[in-house]
């Protein structure tokens, strides 16, 4: 059981109203709120050891290095990374999915070749392999859904053949459904595939270990697991980034530079080009820290119970619909009420100081499977309540009654 009022406490941003009431941060799916811990060791790294990494051979210099080099192994080891070189850090998600389409699949793909995926992909793990089937002749093949939201593997073998890539996300960030990745992986590195997966959904709430589940690369960022934005990180086997060219070229990347030609650095270095985001590294790692010192198995816990409450509560009112499956499910929840806007039905919430996000989540071929060009979504964290589902489930009622009364 988390003690989710101390944990409470941890977080400034929650202890003010919005528009008059305390607010419910129902928003964590598109960036998590910082503890005081993650703020605070952001503060005290330029207080005290902010300089560029891997220069200076001033003490500053190195206290910097230590840190930036710190913040790596304790995110690796955060996934299950044994191994530290593996982790780049990124500006996020959106980059490290980049990173490995450009610097591994534009340089490994043929015409014919398949890249596997799915049709609830976020665009960021869509478009750059659009990029890629273009530049390169190789073809997308999409893993259908099945009513529910979940995938229909009954294909898989066939959608693998001739597959050299298989690209998915761990958990949608729209229907909340959590994929089975390590099964999956299994069955494409039998076709001889291999995996990428994006963990910007996955990785802040579930126990993860990319040994174990034998991803090739990993995407996610630091903004949603309590991290600052602007960094994130791509996980890729050592093996892999090895016999991999840069995605980006200048300072820091580079092994030795004539006028005409260049040798590359080591891994991770060789996908760090330009002065990194150190003072992301120690945040990322400290809100690493902070979710381990508070359990990944507890925080799923609370999280379960309270989507599993809100998809209950969300599921009485008439007029409401919910996408995705029932369980398991990732902690967000998406919705339509009546034939509302999902903008209005965000701004009504918001007047009562409740946040959720209304669009198309950047994930436009899912809603046209849904068929609507938006939903409203309530995404929960370790540091949401009960009490907060119940004022979400009260303010959606209100909603539907104020904007049933404005019709009349
Ligand atoms: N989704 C949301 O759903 P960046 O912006 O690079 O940190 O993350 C991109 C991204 C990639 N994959 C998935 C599954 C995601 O959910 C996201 C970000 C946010 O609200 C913003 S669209």
């Amino acid at each position: 059981m988390l003690d989710v009022a101390r944990i409470r406490r941890d977080f400034p941003i929650l202890q003010q109203e919005v528009n008059g009431h305390p607010v419910a941060y129902l928003d964590s799916g598109a960036s998590a709120q910082s503890p005081r811990q993650v703020l605070e060791a952001v503060r005290r790294y330029y207080e005290t050891s902010h300089a560029n990494v891997h220069r200076g051979v001033h003490t500053l210099g190195e206290r910097a290095t230590e840190a930036y080099e710190g913040a790596r192994a304790r995110v690796a080891g955060f996934i299950g990374a044994g191994d530290a070189r593996g982790l780049i850090f990124t500006r996020g998600t959106t980059e490290a999915l980049n990173l490995v389409a450009y610097a591994y699949g534009l340089r490994r793909l043929k015409p014919g070749d398949a890249v596997v995926t799915t049709i609830m992909e976020h665009h960021s793990n869509l478009v750059p392999w659009q990029q890629i089937a273009r530049l390169t002749g190789a073809r997308l093949r999409f893993i259908p859904l099945r009513p529910d939201g979940t995938l229909d593997l009954s294909d898989l073998d066939r959608l693998l053949q001739g597959a050299r890539v298989v690209t998915l996300t761990l958990a949608s960030n729209v229907l909340g459904t959590i994929n089975p990745v390590a099964e999956i992986a299994r069955q494409a590195h039998a076709q001889g595939a291999i995996v990428v997966v994006d963990g910007a959904q996955g990785v802040p709430h579930l126990k993860l270990d990319v040994g174990e589940w034998d991803i090739d690369f990993l995407a996610f960022s630091g903004h949603k697991l309590l991290g600052p934005t602007g960094i994130g990180a791509l996980w890729g086997k050592p093996e892999l980034l090895e016999g991999m060219d840069p995605f980006q070229f200048g300072g820091s990347m580079i092994g030795r530079v004539g006028l005409h030609d260049s040798t590359w650095a080591e891994i991770p270095a060789r996908f760090e080009a330009g002065t990194p985001n150190i003072a992301g590294a120690v945040g990322l790692a400290a809100a690493v820290d902070y979710l381990e010192s508070v359990g990944m198995e507890a925080i799923r816990s609370h999280e379960e119970e309270l989507v599993d409450y809100a998809w209950r509560r969300l599921g009485e009112i008439p007029g409401l619909s919910l996408h995705g499956p029932r369980r398991p499910r990732a902690s967000l929840i998406s919705f339509g009420l009546d034939d509302l806007h999902p903008h209005d039905v965000a701004t009504a919430l918001d007047s009562q100081g409740i946040a959720v996000r209304a669009g198309h989540h950047c994930a436009q071929p899912l809603m046209e499977w849904l068929g609507c060009p938006a939903t409203s979504r309530a995404s929960f964290y370790l540091y949401n309540t009960l009490d907060e589902v119940d004022r979400l489930a009260r303010a959606l009622i209100e909603t539907k009654e104020f904007f049933r009364d404005a019709a009349i």
